[in-house]
């Protein structure tokens, strides 16, 4: 696949959204479906032997000159985020077919297999809850993540059962240590690979992350006969608690919060707010710091709540580990990084990645490539296609040095 044709696909994927107005592809939802199906032919065009698990995993197979031997895993996410990019995720898969097309151009053949993998939500977008294809092919969907509900208060359970891709699906499973690793290639989603202005870093370590839901409940009443002493405002109280969130992340770099989500009940501008539901995203990368925070960020909650006389309902969603990537398997990227591009560098990720719910099971390394701006989660994203044609140079330099 030429350089061209991988970016034209990643065009044809953008234009894959469950919304006319922006991009958004959620879990099983229709323009998953449209996604996957396009991903596969493009799997199938390059002679992998593919197949989907109900639950939108995707992968490809490519066996090698010992289709027994332990296989590389390779590949991304294809769901997004709401508003989305089109690079965050689809560029790791479509850089992976990219380089093995390039090796077979090239008429190698690796002494190992090769499985291309597309995990269909790694954003958490439609459950809140993330790395669910990752977690599927390690069989490690738990109660509580099947019990999670999505806006319309379907479980994740009841949405595999009703909408998953059963049809001809097959088991995607790797029982842990029984593959060589998993390389992903991803965009940096940061600014410091601009700032040193290189392509390319490979990755040291992802942050960990909790992910809470909180709800704030006081109590409705008119806007215009209640007087402020009165008053048990939910919106207001939930102001000063992210407020708070947000000076307690300044005061502690390099940890970041985040409020994405917030709802109001009953929504109405002369009613005083009963209730706030919102969402806190914390993280950082060393776990003792990232629980203290947590902790700290409860006791604020608290004593907040307690002095506007509202109640605190907190519920941690996820929460993910500080998680190194293997050295070894990094130190094989570190020289295909150095052979293609001169560098030597080594990026800790702020962003959450499938290789973080893989980590137990296997060896995992990151191949970061500079975006613009840092920008991600956000339309404007943009990978120059000079930077994807150097990190499809070192993925394929990798495979062809990748001698475990
Ligand atoms: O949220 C993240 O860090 C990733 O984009 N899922
Ligand atoms: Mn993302
Ligand atoms: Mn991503």
């Amino acid at each position: 696949m030429s350089l061209s044709t991988a970016i034209s696909r990643l065009e044809s994927l953008a234009r894959l959204s469950d919304h006319p107005g922006h991009l958004i592809r959620s879990f099983l939802s229709p323009s998953s479906r449209q996604a996957a199906d396009l991903l596969l032919s493009w799997i199938r065009d390059l002679g992998l032997q593919t197949s989907h698990a109900p639950d939108g995993t995707l992968r490809g197979i490519l066996p090698g000159s010992n289709p027994s031997a332990p296989p590389l895993l390779l590949g991304s996410h294809y769901d997004t985020v709401i508003d989305a990019g089109k690079y965050d995720g689809p560029l790791g898969i479509l850089s992976a077919l990219a380089a093995l097309e390039s090796l077979a151009q090239q008429n190698i053949t690796l002494p190992f297999p090769v499985h291309v993998l597309a995990f269909s939500d790694e954003e958490g977008t439609r459950f809140q809850t993330t790395y669910l294809g990752s977690r599927s092919i390690l069989a490690q969907l738990d109660e509580k993540t099947l019990a999670a509900t999505d806006a319309n208060g379907i479980t994740l359970a009841s949405a595999l059962a009703s909408e998953g891709w059963h049809h001809n699906a097959s088991l995607i499973h790797y029982p842990p240590h029984s593959t060589r690793g998993y390389v992903e290639l991803h965009i940096e989603q940061g600014r410091v690979l601009e700032q040193l202005n290189q392509p390319a870093s490979t990755v040291s370590a992802i942050a960990g992350q909790t992910r809470l839901a909180i709800t704030l409940a006081g109590h409705a009443d008119h806007a215009g006969t209640t007087p402020m002493p009165l008053r048990r405002d939910a919106l207001t109280g939930a102001a000063e608690c992210i407020l708070s969130a947000e000076s307690l992340a300044r005061s502690h770099p390099p940890a970041v919060i985040t409020v994405g989500k917030i709802a109001v009940h009953p929504g109405a501008s002369n009613s005083i707010p009963q209730r706030a539901d919102f969402t806190i995203d914390l993280r950082h990368p060393e776990d003792n710091e990232r629980h203290a925070l947590t902790t700290e960020l409860q006791e604020r909650f608290l004593s907040i709540t307690d002095q506007r006389n509202l109640t605190l309902d907190w519920n941690l969603v996820q929460e993910s580990p500080a998680t190194p990537c293997d050295p070894t398997l990094t130190s094989h990227l570190l020289n295909s990084l150095q052979a293609i591009t001169g560098h030597h560098t080594s990026l800790v990720s702020g962003a959450g990645h499938d290789g973080v719910a893989l980590a137990p099971a296997m060896p995992i390394a990151m191949l970061f490539i500079r975006c613009r701006d840092g920008l991600s989660h956000h339309p404007d994203e943009y990978a120059s296609p000079e930077d994807i044609d150097t990190g499809i140079q070192i993925l394929t330099h990798f495979l062809k040095s990748f001698t475990p």
